[in-house]
């Protein structure tokens, strides 16, 4: 299988990082994408290319212009509105579900306008980072589509793209959980121009950006398996009576699982919603590969094991359909690799 990379992310980090007088903890580190990359290599799961460039107009096709012109100039904004350069950081201390109804003209405005979260930094080099996260979904979502991406035994194409900052939190005019251009979103929009796509996310987190971008659309089918909003991240997002709106109803599926859920109780879930894939018939997959469901992860509380996401993939190859898998989250370096290859590998068999 090929892997979709490029150190284009190493700008966008946080290390050393004090806001106010305080270093931040944010793990959302360049080492977690040196990790996976590493681990590719070392398992030979097939070649390493860098991303092809798409421009802006299939990133358009997701998210707000303004939202994109602002996410390119905020660190010249805010550099411009401070005096001096410096780490754009919302102005609110936590996350919030409120949409206010009308976008300032000024800078701090605008700032906590366009996200909805609280610690994620807009550096020098974000825009940059994000931009070719997203380009690497879609060189991989490219080589499924021509069929280049290599096949599994069963003859299934697939291409994985090391994305990296991940995706599946920023919505279509906010960013926020590490997220700022929606990558899967913006791959899964290019392909369905062939075509209804399906998006199975794996993400501990619920993916409230993707299932936005899509909620009202009868050509992509969203189901995502997260730990339960009610206690975490995202919080306002991913209840399981949220079915989708409009001619796209019936077609978002969410399934909040306790903490600490296990290998066995997990899978059991997933095969329903393969099974909801499978009834949709969707002429390509894309999967948000979040790891950050392995058992020890920094964030995330549920037990996966390296076994468990052996078995998922199996699953999830079984289906037969064409598929992109899209790196999400996963902040426990020492598997990260392990996680991934396990995953991936299976995939192939
Ligand atoms: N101090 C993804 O996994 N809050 N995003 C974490 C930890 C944000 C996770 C708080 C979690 C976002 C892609
Ligand atoms: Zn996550």
């Amino acid at each position: 299988m090929h892997t979709i990379y490029t150190d284009r992310h190493h700008g966008h980090a946080t290390d050393d990082l004090v806001i106010d007088g305080q270093p931040i903890e944010y793990l959302e580190t360049p080492a977690r994408a040196e990790a996976i990359l590493a681990a590719v290599r070392a398992a030979q799961l097939g070649p390493i290319a860098p991303p092809t460039d798409y421009g802006l107009a299939p990133i358009l096709a997701v998210h707000d212009a303004d939202f994109v012109t602002y996410l390119r100039t905020a660190y010249a904004q805010g550099a411009a509105y401070f005096g001096e350069p410096r780490p754009v950081i919302a102005g609110r201390d936590d996350v919030t579900s409120e949409r206010a109804p009308h976008c300032p003209e000024d800078f701090p405005g605008r700032r906590d306008y366009y996200t909805y979260d609280y610690e994620d930094p807009i550096l020098e080099l974000t825009w940059d980072a994000a931009y070719w996260s997203a380009q690497c979904a879609l060189t991989a979502a490219n080589l499924v589509c021509n069929g280049n991406g290599g096949r599994t035994t069963n003859g299934v194409c697939a291409a994985y793209a090391l994305c990296r900052p991940p995706g599946h939190h920023a919505m279509p005019d906010q960013y926020g959980g590490f997220c700022y251009l929606n990558n899967v979103a913006i791959a899964a929009r290019y392909l369905q121009a062939d075509g209804p796509v399906a998006i199975l996310d794996l993400d501990y987190h619920h993916g409230n950006g993707t299932q936005a971008i899509f909620y009202a659309d009868p050509a992509a089918l969203f189901c995502s398996l997260h730990a339960d909003p009610e206690w975490i991240y995202p919080f306002f997002w991913g209840r399981a009576d949220e079915r989708g709106t409009g001619v796209g109803l019936g077609l978002n599926h969410n399934w909040p699982l306790p903490l600490h859920i296990d290998d066995t109780a997990y899978l059991a879930v997933l095969d329903e919603a393969l099974g909801v894939i499978k009834d949709f018939a969707p002429r390509y997959l894309l999967v948000s590969l979040g790891l950050d469901a392995a058992e020890g992860d920094l964030i995330g509380k549920f037990r996966i094991t390296t076994d468990g996401f052996r078995e998922i993939g199996w699953r999830v190859a079984a289906l037969g359909l064409p598929t992109v898998i899209v790196q999400e989250g996963g902040y426990r370096i020492e598997t990260l690799g392990d996680n991934a290859v396990a995953f991936l590998k299976a995939f192939e068999a």
